[in-house]
């Protein structure tokens, strides 16, 4: 899809929308340092829309447990260039950030979109940028930044406490003049989360649903599927050998119903996607 597209409102597909990740990020645990100079984030960028991404998710900050933030410079630095040139071709770009300086510069570069993984919580700022802008807004779940989140990785409930502080950060989100309508929320698997906490919002994710806006998934890739794979000796599976799994998660997601998945590998989900389509239809 294009940007004008994404930029008169939410898509409306008949299917899950698939938002290809690019890390422009020497430390990211899923791509870490693959896409990190300015030309082939912006080449992989380029790959991804031709393999039939509706939107591209730009970061330039890794979220991994334990990971440390660049300097805002910094992040500048990495993600504006590819955005500015991804969307000059009229691709469709979200910028994955925590913070306002980013968000303004990526949305002035093209960026329709603020995927922003603290929900607001890092950065309150951030939601007013968007609302200025009239831009898209992902709400993920959240509870600190990566160096302690897994601290925070405790619940009695896990789905009700994440809706539950999900629709706090919504209503900050429409308190600060986000439109309801441009709304996403994410239920962050890995973030402040076990392996069973992320299958447990998996296994209950229409339960999201009463939170009345879209759901995008993002379970490209991660620990938990490393962990479900493990080999005889308990080793994970290596991060890039986790892409079968995931396709089978894009599949079930799919069929519950998501607005979205976040995705390293297009190509497999959207398959997984319009196989799923076209079974409903
Ligand atoms: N996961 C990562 C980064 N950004 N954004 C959203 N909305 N949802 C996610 O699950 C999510 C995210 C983790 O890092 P990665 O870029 O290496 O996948």
């Amino acid at each position: 899809m294009s940007s004008e597209a994404w930029r008169a409102g939410l898509p409306e597909l008949p299917r899950p929308v698939v938002m290809g990740v690019v890390n422009v990020t020497p430390d990211s645990f899923s791509d870490g340092g693959r896409w990190a100079t300015t030309d082939a984030a912006i080449a992989h960028g380029a790959e991804l829309h031709a393999e039939g991404a509706d939107i591209l998710d730009i970061g330039g900050e890794s979220t991994r447990p334990g990971a440390t933030r660049p300097l805002v410079a910094e992040e500048l630095d990495r993600v504006v260039p590819v955005i500015r040139a991804l969307a000059g071709d009229g691709i469709a770009v979200s910028v994955d950030t925590m913070r306002h300086e980013v968000a303004v510069a990526a949305l002035e570069a093209g960026a329709v979109v603020v995927n922003d993984v603290s929900g607001g919580l890092a950065d309150s700022r951030v939601m007013q940028v968007v609302a200025e802008h009239g831009a898209a807004y992902v709400v993920m779940h959240w509870r600190a930044h990566s160096t302690e989140m897994q601290q925070h990785a405790s619940y009695d409930d896990v789905l009700v406490e994440v809706r539950d502080e999900l629709a706090q950060r919504l209503e900050a989100a429409v308190a600060a003049g986000v439109a309801d309508d441009r709304l996403v929320v994410d239920p962050g698997l890995g973030f402040a989360k076990t392996a069973d906490h992320n299958w447990e919002l998996l296994q209950r994710l229409p339960e999201l649903e009463t939170l009345g806006v879209p759901i995008l998934v993002g379970s490209s890739r991660k620990s938990f599927l490393g962990t479900l794979l493990a080999g005889p000796d308990g080793s994970p599976r290596p991060v890039l050998d986790r892409e079968d799994a995931n396709v089978a998660l894009t599949t079930i997601a799919a069929i519950q119903g998501v607005w979205g998945v976040r995705v390293h590998e297009v190509r497999a989900s959207l398959d997984a996607i319009r196989v799923v389509s076209r079974w409903l239809d």
